[in-house]
């Protein structure tokens, strides 16, 4: 059966194409073609793409395009841009760019125009963080705020939290910042073991203020700090709230001049431009804040108007659909060469797999002739280097692989910024050229080995190669480079989107486990009657409730 991205030109033309790339060797094609890194490199928004390590030639990148064509994802982005609720499953409206677009184009919903909304808020932040960080505003002791404590979970939580990870070379002095997230009471135990209430500034963070992990983490913080500090009056000194539910921010005690609002057409995952990144301008400053809208502004500018041939999230996006379809490829990692970006893959896991994990597509049918997002995971090199990084050389499959390098280091020390860059240069080099039987072979016989010894080991020591890869190079970890970055993802996952014809914006992935625990919650207790379950779940709710004794 096919599908209509099966029936079209361009994606049997690719099949085709791809049977005959299969035997292609990169190394062959860089030998061939001595200017490839100019042909298959682009740059934008002060990130250099190198995507020549990939299986491809000119013809493969024509007819991706032509997929891009025939996808009409122009036409998909003219319909985001004008505020058409292209979520149409939640029959919401697609708009994060708004939040980071500083005038030059203007945004409408409901045929309103929503910049001016944007401006207030992010008014009312700078406001804010000045009030914290000037003193104005204090804790119920009449001590500064200077430790910042987020709760909230997915959307968020991991933004954020990866901000602010990433850019702690600008933190501003004095301040300190925590992310709650999981439900486990060790969680906030944990984090709350550092804080001094009196410092303390809670941001209870949470678009619908219902959900039950973030609503449980910010009634035992609001105890904690009750007890701790001797009065409820505390809790307007101490908590704030970034929502879109006002009437939850009241019933939970936090008055609405404390909440910082905003809207139904900013998508959780891609909210940290928003009020949500309120954490982010405390622990930073609104400044550097406001940097990082540019950054994205910067490459949503770049997404908007480059001709796909040149647009970087574009061909990010191509690249990924062309290894999943025709390479099976089911993994992708993340390699992030600056160990700042300690979270990043993490954010991309959400922001990629919650997205485009789904097999339904714009008419209702179920997917069934091409898998659509891959599993995303990665950690920081040199580090992964050292764990699994033997399978992306040596494993049956092939997992394509950003790597991301920054040419210069927060903390210049000795030579470690070049001994982290020439690591990061090989991976790629070895990755694509690989180790032949004979080089694996006469590399032994170097070392004195005996034949019989060279026919044993040589095999193992081969490394086929061939294995793809881009590097995405910046020149530092800037709050408007790291901007930059965010965005190309965001605008890489909308392309594949379009392509793959789902609707990247809703989850209700997410939904029937939330439903189900909590029929459960009630039955740990003793005494409480089960639902009907299966048998597995009846046996481990008996072996729960039996420990409790
Ligand atoms: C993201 C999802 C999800 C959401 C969390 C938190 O796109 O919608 O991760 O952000 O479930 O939701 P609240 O902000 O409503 O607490």
């Amino acid at each position: 059966m096919t599908t209509p991205l099966t029936r079209t030109a361009a994606w049997q033309a690719l099949s085709a194409h791809a049977s005959s790339m299969g035997a292609t060797q990169m190394k062959d094609l860089f030998a061939a073609q001595p200017e490839r890194f100019q042909r298959f490199s682009r740059s934008a928004a002060d990130i250099l793409f190198d995507f020549s390590k990939n299986r491809i030639n000119d013809k493969t990148l024509q007819l991706l395009l032509q997929l891009y064509e025939e996808a009409d994802v122009a036409g998909a982005k003219n319909r985001m841009l004008a505020g058409e609720a292209i979520n149409f499953t939640e029959n919401r409206a697609v708009l994060h760019m708004a939040l980071r677009a500083g005038g030059k184009r203007s945004y409408q919903f409901g045929g309103k125009e929503i910049l001016p909304d944007v401006h207030q808020v992010l008014e009312q932040m700078a406001r804010f963080v000045a009030a914290i960080h000037h003193g104005e505003r204090r804790g119920f002791n009449g001590k500064k705020l200077t430790h910042f404590v987020n709760i909230g979970i997915g959307g968020s939580d991991l933004g954020p939290h990866m901000v602010c990870q990433a850019l702690k070379p600008y933190a501003k002095e004095g301040c300190h910042v925590d992310f709650v997230s999981n439900v486990d009471s060790s969680h906030l135990v944990e984090i709350l073991k550092n804080c001094r209430a009196d410092e303390t500034l809670f941001i209870v963070s949470s678009k619908t203020f219902t959900t039950q992990e973030t609503m449980t983490n910010a009634h035992s913080a609001r105890r904690w700090l009750v007890a701790a500090l001797g009065s409820d009056a505390a809790v307007a000194n101490h908590f704030v709230a970034v929502s879109t539910n006002a009437q939850g921010v009241a019933a939970f005690g936090i008055d609405t001049a404390n909440m910082f609002e905003f809207w139904d057409w900013v998508g959780g995952r891609f909210s940290l431009w928003s009020a949500i990144g309120l954490p982010i301008a405390l622990y930073l400053g609104m400044a550097q804040f406001r940097e990082l809208l540019a950054g994205a502004e910067a490459m949503d500018e770049h997404f908007i108007t480059t001709p796909a041939a040149d647009n970087l999230p574009v061909i990010l996006a191509l690249l990924g659909i062309w290894y999943s379809a025709f390479f099976a490829a089911r993994g992708y990692a993340i390699l992030p060469y600056d160990q700042y970006l300690n979270r990043f893959s993490a954010y991309l896991q959400q922001a990629e797999m919650e997205s485009n994990g789904k097999q339904t597509d714009y008419e209702g049918q179920t997917i069934s002739d091409y898998p659509t997002a891959p599993i995303i995971w990665g950690e920081p090199g040199t580090n992964g280097q050292h764990a699994f990084y033997q399978m992306l050389h040596q494993g049956t499959q092939i997992i394509p692989i950003d790597f991301i390098a920054t040419a210069r280091s927060h903390n210049p020390l000795g030579d470690h910024h070049a001994i982290l860059t020439a690591n990061v240069l090989a991976q790629s080099e070895a990755l694509m050229a690989g180790r032949s039987l004979s080089e694996a072979a006469e590399q032994l016989r170097q070392r004195g080995y005996s034949e019989d010894e060279i026919s044993r080991l040589a095999p193992h020591r081969v490394m086929p190669g061939n294995r793809p890869s881009n590097t995405l190079f910046i020149p530092q970890l800037t709050p408007r480079t790291l901007g930059s970055l965010i965005a190309l993802y965001e605008h890489k996952i909308f392309v594949q989107g379009v392509i793959w014809r789902i609707n990247s914006f809703d989850q209700w992935g997410v939904e029937l486990g939330k439903e189900l625990a909590q029929v459960i919650l009630p039955e740990l207790q003793p005494g409480n009657a089960n639902n009907p379950h299966d048998a597995s779940t009846l046996g481990l709710i008996a072996y729960y409730r039996q420990l409790q004794r």
